[in-house]
């Protein structure tokens, strides 16, 4: 059973002014389809009890996989999941403030304000190093926490949920924003799908 690309709920302008249209075409189709065509080359070569794994499992276990393919689901597994995730986590009517009950109030519990979390997450994305992601996750102790990932790592690799995650790749904001990263994370939150993360976090929350 070979990965395809996940269906994109919105147009590709749907988050302009932030995102620009020719952006996120190339983002989904280009980038996200390389990510899945090199999974399932690196899948193919694998056994099939590997091949019948869902792939956060092969993720979660990343030393137990075989040294010839481990590579490359890292990289590829986690470049299909981050980006079906984070086109999901983003929307035409996202932005403004979390409005999820659950999310909220944890948000609050761990950050005091909603723009203190922005402030401790808009630093770590601006200081990824090269290429990667930073992350609102739901960490091993069951509360909130910010990571960052360098190039495709998942967050469930290291055992931690993600709900919120913002790819900070060069190829997720270059057309638009050149060398300007802080520009784009600032604009991002204009088009977070709070619905989302809330329905994340109490799928999620439940399970740690
Ligand atoms: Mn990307």
């Amino acid at each position: 059973m070979a990965y395809t690309l996940p269906k994109l709920l919105y147009d590709y302008g749907s988050l302009e002014p932030h995102i620009d249209a020719r952006t996120m075409e190339i983002h989904y189709t280009k980038h996200h389809q390389a990510y899945i065509d090199n999974l399932n080359k690196a899948l193919s070569t694998a056994s099939p009890q590997l091949q019948d794994k869902p792939l956060e499992e092969l993720l979660k276990s990343l030393d137990s996989l075989p040294e010839s393919v481990r590579t490359a689901i890292r990289n590829n597994g986690g470049g299909h999941l981050n980006h079906s995730m984070f086109w999901l986590m983003m929307s035409k009517n996202g932005g403004s403030l979390p409005n999820g009950a659950g999310v909220t109030a944890a948000i609050k519990q761990k950050f005091g304000s909603f723009p203190a979390l922005q402030e401790q997450f808009n630093a770590a994305a601006k200081t990824v190093f090269g290429s990667g992601w930073a992350w609102l996750v739901i960490g091993k102790d069951g509360n909130l926490a910010i990571m960052t990932t360098p190039n495709q790592d998942a967050p469930i690799s290291q055992g931690h949920a993600p709900i919120l995650g913002l790819d900070v790749w060069e190829h997720a904001y270059y057309l638009q924003y050149q060398n300007r990263r802080p520009d784009y994370i600032t604009a991002w939150w204009n088009v977070v799908n709070w619905e989302y993360v809330e329905d994340q976090y109490r799928l999620l929350a439940g399970k740690i």
